[in-house]
């Protein structure tokens, strides 16, 4: 423990706490006043979770006034409550621009009903009223039917983090400072979160937060015990454990422990007062005396009791200070017809006629302690960041062109193309500090590293000499080998009204699965809400894809989070796959302009061959799909079969699959097909970018055997395509078949080939006879052929790493 902090406060003989000359130290008057607010907290928290009815206990309490169904969580409410009230006052001393972030964001009552004190709730909500009236419909509205979630949801001001899934919270928070200095997020993290993977790597944020150039996170650690119905480990090791392992991730722990109300408002308003000095100090040594050490930020260790102020002994049994205040600590119902007493009872230890006045409204001496306009926490623009998005300055993408003399002419690497657009951005955007690239140290890899020739890695934790691209100050966070702080910091990044990337191996974007589904549904949650802004989209560029994992191998193969993503809400969610470089070059300068989705690019990093000038990609992309003329014969007629095609990989067999067959069967009439924009598939009843049935009607034909070479999973094409009339089709794409191989045989070993595909074609398209036959026997010869080469040589055939597209006859 600090012992700079132990003697704050004196505790009297009779257990009152007395004054000491402490900076931060309250005065009885203020002192009554916090602990009134903080009662009027608790108590429209507890009106929230159980009240249908006589909202202020003007009536003897009955169960017809409670609620028939009570659900939400108690246990974390009290603490926070008593969190948010001196953080309030700590705004209001220091005029700070602060928000606060609840991680244990079961505990909405609180975040809900201090908003609501704090006025803002009614400002934004004009129907909850401040007065009885309103108070009834602010408890009747939690956790009803037609009503607001248990949790801190979207629909709560103040907030940019729902905490329905524990562990984000600190990854939230910082990605909401970064470039925001003078911003500062009070981040309350549950000590049962603690315990999760992201937020137990999420301490290390600090290594790179910038104190010139970024905010200030402030975290809570709210040490109440128990989780659900188990203790928590932080709250079980020993007092000096638990320091030195904040003290090991480079905070400054700083300790408010215990259960009476007066000496814990003493002691959290000296702690407070003492950590706003230190972030002062702080930030003086780094902004006017240049001292570049990397700070050790303080923190707060809160240890309160789980349910704090609730009922004490329910039943016979303890519940205060228990598991057993996690959701509701007492049950109302008719099973419990004597609850309803203690109920009242405790609601009534609030004092409620001290708190609210005859209508209702929070006595103004006590309203006085919230902050006023934006700076109350509720009414803080960062936490409705589409008020603050400005759109980016964007770089034409086309001065990064590749020449395309002829389809197929030349070849090039996506990514790399990409990474001198991304380049041009980072610099258009560098003085407004607005975008950033995140990655879990793959920047290099996906060969995106042009961005460093203009900015750098943020780094504050030490240099040595060979470290490559790192600075204090760099637009690019990508040295922490965390998805889940990429995805965390950049949502946080995001909501706050900024702009930004992820970059990541394809395979391993499944690590934060679920973190992308909670932010899909904020953002669907938040398009219904008319206060709450757009904000820019969450743009994945998943590189090091399926197809290219030469020396890593089968654990590198994984194309499944498109068949994740497809399920959420199609208002959201984009997939894009460009066959080619341009076609990404297009596809991304659109996804950087675009507000409120998750745009899902899939892109190559190796050298292949190249389809469309960038005209042609830019007309392809803007229509998501389409016939390429150029290697489809069927202009005059009807087609035979349909190749059709979607991503880099599957966009090249098919290709050379149509070059063997307008070579074998020059009869055969092939439409080919590429799709870079994977919901045209759906029908446009299912999603925005979805095809009517008359148009893909007439593109695939409604009976023509379509062959289909797809990125991914083959279930996923189909499951787009269900409803369509063509059921002649077949898909071809990852059958979780892989190891370290040939690029090709990659491909010959989940039949995604051009001889496999060619095979497909014979098999499908009636009336072939014989030739089809010859053809199928060459098809077979050509894979034994393939496979006796690559063991010899190690390589694939020439006529394999040589092909090119020519112009058929
Ligand atoms: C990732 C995740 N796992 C499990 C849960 C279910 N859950 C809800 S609350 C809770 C306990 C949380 O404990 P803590 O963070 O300490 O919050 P508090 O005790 O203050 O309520 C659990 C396990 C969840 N919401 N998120």
């Amino acid at each position: 423990m600090d012992t700079t902090m132990l003697p704050l406060v004196t505790v009297s003989r009779d257990g009152v706490a007395e004054l000491t000359a402490q900076p931060g130290a309250l005065l009885p008057d203020e002192l009554a006043k916090m602990d009134a607010y903080w009662r009027a907290a608790n108590y429209v928290s507890v009106g929230q979770i159980y009240l249908y009815d006589n909202p202020l206990l003007r009536e003897k309490l009955t169960l017809a006034h409670v609620k028939p169904l009570v659900v939400g969580h108690w246990g974390t409410t009290p603490g926070q409550n008593f969190i948010y009230v001196h953080l309030n006052r700590l705004i209001k001393k220091h005029d700070l621009n602060m928000f606060y972030v609840a991680g244990p964001g079961h505990g909405g009552p609180a975040l809900v009903g201090n908003v609501y004190l704090e006025g803002t709730w009614s400002e934004v909500y004009p129907d909850v009223t401040q007065d009885e009236a309103g108070m009834k419909k602010l408890f009747k509205q939690f956790s009803f039917p037609g009503g607001i979630s248990s949790h801190v949801a979207p629909t709560t001001p103040g907030s940019i983090h729902e905490g329905g899934e524990l562990g984000y919270s600190l990854s939230h928070a910082f990605g909401a400072v970064f470039d925001n200095p003078d911003l500062i997020v009070a981040c309350v993290v549950g000590d049962g979160e603690a315990e999760t993977g992201p937020l137990a790597t999420a301490w290390h944020s600090n290594k790179f937060l910038s104190p010139v150039t970024d905010g200030v996170v402030l975290p809570i650690l709210h040490l109440n015990g128990y989780k659900i119905s188990n203790p928590t480990l932080l709250a079980r090791i020993e007092h000096d454990e638990l320091e030195q392992f904040y003290r090991g991730c480079g905070w400054t722990p700083y300790f408010v422990e215990g259960d009476d109300p007066e000496t814990m408002h003493q002691l959290m308003a000296q702690t407070t007062e003492r950590v706003i000095e230190e972030i002062r100090h702080i930030h003086k040594n780094a902004r006017n005396e240049k001292i570049a050490a990397r700070p050790r930020w303080p923190m707060i260790i809160l240890r309160s009791p789980k349910g704090w102020t609730g009922p004490k002994i329910v039943d016979g049994l303890q519940v205060e200070g228990t598991f057993r205040a996690h959701q509701v600590p007492l049950l109302v119902n008719e099973a419990h017809p004597d609850h309803v007493e203690q109920l009242e009872s405790w609601m009534q230890s609030y004092r409620p006629e001290e708190l609210f006045d005859q209508n209702g409204r929070l006595m103004p001496e006590l309203a006085e302690l919230a902050p006023k306009g934006d700076r109350r926490m509720g009414a803080n623009p960062h936490a409705n960041g589409g008020l603050l998005l400005r759109d980016l300055r964007m770089p034409d993408f086309r001065v990064h062109a590749v020449t395309v003399p002829a389809p197929g002419a030349v070849t090039a690497q996506d990514t790399l193309v990409l990474g001198e657009f991304l380049r041009d951005v980072a610099t258009l955007n560098d003085s407004k500090r607005n975008f950033r690239i995140f990655g879990p140290d793959e920047t290099l890899s996906n060969l995106l590293g042009a961005v460093f020739e203009v900015t750098s890695r943020q780094w504050e934790a030490r240099e040595e000499q060979n470290d490559e691209f790192l600075a204090p100050d760099g637009r690019v966070l990508d040295s922490m080998l965390s998805e889940h702080q990429c995805e965390g910091w950049l949502e946080g990044y995001l909501l706050t009204g900024r702009h930004g990337l992820f970059n990541s191996y394809e395979a391993f974007i499944r690590i934060v699965d679920s973190m992308f589904s909670q932010h899909a549904k904020w953002l669907k949650v938040t398009l219904e809400l008319p206060w709450r802004r757009k904000i820019a989209s969450l743009n994945y560029l998943l590189a090091s894809h399926v197809w290219q994992q030469d020396h890593n191998g089968f654990t590198h193969q994984d194309p499944g989070f498109l068949d994740h993503v497809i399920n959420k809400k199609a208002d959201i969610v984009r997939v894009y796959l460009p066959p080619d470089a341009n076609c990404l070059l297009s596809v991304f300068d659109h996804c950087l302009r675009s507000r409120h989705y998750v745009n899902v690019v899939v892109a190559g990093k190796h050298a292949l061959p190249q389809w469309l000038t960038i005209e042609a990609a830019v007309t392809h992309c803007t229509e998501g799909l389409g016939i390429w003329q150029w290697a489809s014969n069927d202009q005059d007629t009807d087609p035979d079969v349909v190749m059709a095609c979607c991503g880099d990989t599957p966009t090249l067999e098919i290709l050379a699959a149509v070059s063997i067959l307008r070579e074998h069967l020059p009869e055969l009439k092939i439409r080919v097909i590429n799709i870079v924009d994977l919901m045209r598939l759906q029908p446009c009843s299912e999603h925005p970018h979805g095809l009517s049935e008359t148009d893909y009607d007439s593109l695939f034909t409604i009976d023509k055997p379509i062959i289909f070479g797809f990125h991914g999973y083959p279930s996923l094409v189909h499951g787009l395509t269900y409803r369509r009339a063509n059921r002649n089709l077949h898909v071809r794409g990852y059958k979780e078949e892989g190891t370290i191989t040939t690029a090709f045989d990659m491909r010959v070993q989940n039949d995604l080939d051009r001889f496999h595909l060619v095979r497909d074609v014979v098999d499908h398209v009636p009336n072939l006879g014989s030739r089809g036959t010859y053809l199928k026997q060459l098809m077979a010869d050509k894979l034994i052929e393939h496979k006796h080469y690559i063991d010899l040589h190690g390589e694939d055939l020439p006529e394999i790493r040589n092909w090119k597209w020519g112009n058929p006859a």
